[in-house]
């Protein structure tokens, strides 16, 4: 890194990923070797109790001006791991993305183009006609359509893929959002999107390549009645927020 503050932070949140976690590293730090930026690795570890730090601790040793272990000690979720990892990171633009890697690594420049266009939000979408390999399975399609259905009746469609895991905010935005985040599981996407908005901050969904990796731990019908809980305390938990005048 030749500046203090690099012009992209990647927040990892890891939860027993000893397995997975090494290949998306190592694809970030090969893709990000090359490009006329300075970057950060931010692996946030939600109380792991497999050999993800020590795999973490190897990577830090390795490339110590790159890559930083925060370690949250006990398991709090995703939402808290990911807000913790935005707010303790210090680029001038932070993307998260899930550590099984689904997303490969260079589709991060489709988001950082959004953000040059003057956008503060790039979310990066699965949504493809046909394509995914998650619509085959009849019972995810029907909590899908359920799910998106609940969302609608409560007005929180605000995209139409909330939860891919790979997501880019300049800094103002994402200090503004993640300061004021509540959801402590896979509820954050929505709320931090529904933030975005709310503060008068712009974003843009944006296709992004992805692939299907075994070793999943969300569990389908208990996290989306969890992420249905938080959207539909959302706007009521921000109901004072207003525009930020900029
Ligand atoms: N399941 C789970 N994932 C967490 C937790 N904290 C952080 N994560 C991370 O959240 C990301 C998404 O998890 P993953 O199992 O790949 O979810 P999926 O791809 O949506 O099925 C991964 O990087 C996890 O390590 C947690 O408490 N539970
Ligand atoms: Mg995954």
């Amino acid at each position: 890194m030749t500046s203090s503050i690099p012009d992209l932070s990647v927040i990892i949140p890891c939860y027993n990923e000893e397995e997975r976690l090494a290949p998306s590293l190592d694809d970030v730090l090969a893709t990000l070797k090359d490009e006329p930026i300075t970057f950060e690795i931010v692996a946030v570890d939600d109380g792991s109790d497999d050999g993800t730090v020590a795999l973490i601790n190897q990577y830090t040793e390795k490339h110590p001006h790159q890559v930083r272990l925060l370690a949250l000690g006990e398991n709090s979720g995703k939402g808290v791991a990911v807000t913790r990892g935005m707010l303790e990171a210090q680029g001038k633009r932070r993307l998260f993305m899930d550590a099984d890697g689904s997303v490969p690594f260079r589709e991060y420049r489709k988001l950082w183009k959004i953000l040059d266009n003057g956008e503060d939000l790039a979310i990066g979408s699965r949504v493809a006609p046909g394509k995914s390999e998650l619509v085959t399975k009849p019972t995810r399609r029907w909590v899908g359509w359920c799910f998106r259905q609940t969302l609608r009746m409560i007005g929180m469609n605000l995209v139409d893929d909330s939860q891919c895991g790979f997501k880019m905010f300049s800094a103002y935005c994402a200090e503004e959002v993640f300061t004021r985040i509540r959801s402590q599981g896979f509820g954050f996407d929505l709320e931090a999107i529904y933030l975005t908005r709310k503060l008068g901050f712009h974003f843009f969904e944006v296709r992004v390549e992805w692939h299907h990796r075994i070793g999943s731990k969300v569990d389908l019908l208990q996290d989306s009645i969890r992420i249905l809980r938080d959207a539909f305390l959302t706007p009521i938990r921000h109901g004072r927020v207003r525009k930020i005048s900029r």
